[in-house]
């Protein structure tokens, strides 16, 4: 032991752990998540508005799609990827949304279930952020019974008439092209490519949320579409299709939780250290310093289980279980960690100037969205006792 030091940022010394190209996509991210994302987001989520212009310069600098091979994406690793969804979520979990619904929710799709053709359509335009994507599963009666989806998909000469609607979906309301999820006529479930300006489509808005504010969350209203069979995803048949996707956007939110938690307890500490009561610094209290060495520990564990996980999944060897159990633990622990941090802050902690009030409200929405903390619960329970508690 003697000789061994401890980095108190870095406990288990992860960064040792990453390959040098690990670690120079993860500085490019940091860098502008810091230069490009945090002047923008106090505003933003303020007037609850997304500047739609950052797509583009996520798509200049090679980020969307980037797990993709071909297409003009850059095919970067599953740890990469994660890297950078823990800079964009250390600012805001809007970036890191808009990262995972173009990347994983909407080109993913096309690439892992569309034909050729529809890959080398669609995959490009989206790269260079000049399509927009968004992924339709939810809806107003269905949302963790996901399998029990509503929406129709009803045959007809040259393609299908869709009808239903879609909730909750982020990045409805800008997006050009739609995912959407539905049931034909045999009571399947398929994938259907809509696009903006198709007849019977429209999107709204959801207004006055306290979550995510710099995110736009909408509806997918569709009265009899009529979408042609050279929209149907080929490959895309059941529910197990759009769970294929998820699992990536579930593995972004697994490194995502940590930036966001990283943020929170990096702030503490400085505020801590800081701030004077009862003439010396409240770093100096035993009370603040079990929390910091609270939030330090949930971090570091999560943060060597998520690249253990991550390095699993780029030899092709994570199950769906495994990512339940991240999701879940990094954004329950994520959500722990920024309410401990707004304590520390005292009533600061309340100010959207120091940015940890804004965590927390996002990490309300991380326990919900991709499968709620407890319906991750219930899939491991199931695979631990065979038992199905749904
Ligand atoms: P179940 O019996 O478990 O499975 C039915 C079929 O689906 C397959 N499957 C999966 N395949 C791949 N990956 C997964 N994660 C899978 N989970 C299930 C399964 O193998 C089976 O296939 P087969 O061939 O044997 O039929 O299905 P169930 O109906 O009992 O559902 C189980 C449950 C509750 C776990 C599932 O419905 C669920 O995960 N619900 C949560 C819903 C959810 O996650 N919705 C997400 C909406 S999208 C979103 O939130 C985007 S947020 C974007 C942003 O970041 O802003
Ligand atoms: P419900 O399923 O109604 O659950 C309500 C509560 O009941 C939860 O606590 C849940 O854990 C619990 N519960 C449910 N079933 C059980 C059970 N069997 N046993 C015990 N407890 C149970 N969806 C998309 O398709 N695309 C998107 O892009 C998208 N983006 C989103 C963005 C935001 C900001 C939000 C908030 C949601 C988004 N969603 C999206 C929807 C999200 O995936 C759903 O909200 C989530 O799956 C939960 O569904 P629900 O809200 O209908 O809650």
């Amino acid at each position: 032991m003697k000789g061994a030091s401890f980095n108190w940022e870095d406990p288990f010394r992860i960064d040792d752990l990453l390959t040098s190209e690990e670690i120079m996509i993860r500085d490019t991210a940091r860098d502008f998540a810091q230069d490009r994302l945090m002047p923008r987001i106090l505003e933003s989520n303020r007037s609850e508005s997304f500047d739609i212009d950052l797509m583009k310069e996520l798509a200049d600098i090679g980020f969307l799609g980037a797990n993709i091979d071909g297409f003009g994406c850059a095919g970067i690793s599953y740890v990469s990827y994660g890297l950078i969804a823990r800079e964009f979520e250390r600012v805001d979990t809007s970036f890191r949304s808009a990262l995972g619904v173009q990347s994983t929710l909407s080109m993913l799709p096309i690439y892992l279930y569309g034909s050729q053709e529809q890959r080398e359509r669609f995959l490009p335009p989206m790269a260079r952020a000049e399509v927009l994507g968004c992924f339709g599963l939810t809806e107003p009666d269905v949302g963790s019974d996901a399998a029990s989806l509503k929406t129709r998909a009803r045959k007809v000469d040259g393609g299908y008439r869709l009808s239903g609607t879609k909730t909750w979906i982020t990045h409805a309301p800008i997006a050009d092209l739609m995912i959407v999820w539905a049931k034909d006529d045999e009571g399947t479930i398929r994938g259907f490519i809509l696009e903006r300006g198709m007849e019977g489509l429209a999107t709204t808005k959801i207004e006055g949320k306290f979550s995510v504010r710099a995110s736009p969350t909408g509806q997918i209203h569709m009265d009899d579409v009529f979408v042609p069979e050279e929209n149907r995803l080929p490959d895309a048949k059941g529910i197990g299709a759009p769970f294929g996707c998820l699992n990536n956007a579930r593995f972004g939110i697994c490194w995502g939780a940590i930036g966001a938690a990283e943020f929170c307890w990096h702030a503490s500490r400085q505020y801590a250290i800081d701030r004077i009561q009862f003439g010396k610094p409240l770093a100096s209290k035993q009370l603040v310093q079990k929390k910091l060495a609270d939030m330090q520990t949930e971090i570091t564990l999560a943060l060597v289980s998520t690249l253990h996980l991550s390095r699993l999944r780029d030899q092709g060897q994570a199950s769906p279980e495994m990512l339940s159990l991240l999701k879940r633990n990094n954004a329950g622990k994520a959500l722990d960690i920024a309410r401990l941090a707004r304590d520390i802050h005292g009533g600061n902690g309340i100010s959207d100037e120091y940015h940890i009030i804004r965590h927390l409200m996002n990490m309300e929405t991380l326990n919900t969205l991709e499968g709620t903390h407890d319906i991750h619960a219930l899939v491991l329970g199931r695979a631990q006792t065979g038992i199905s508690a749904f």
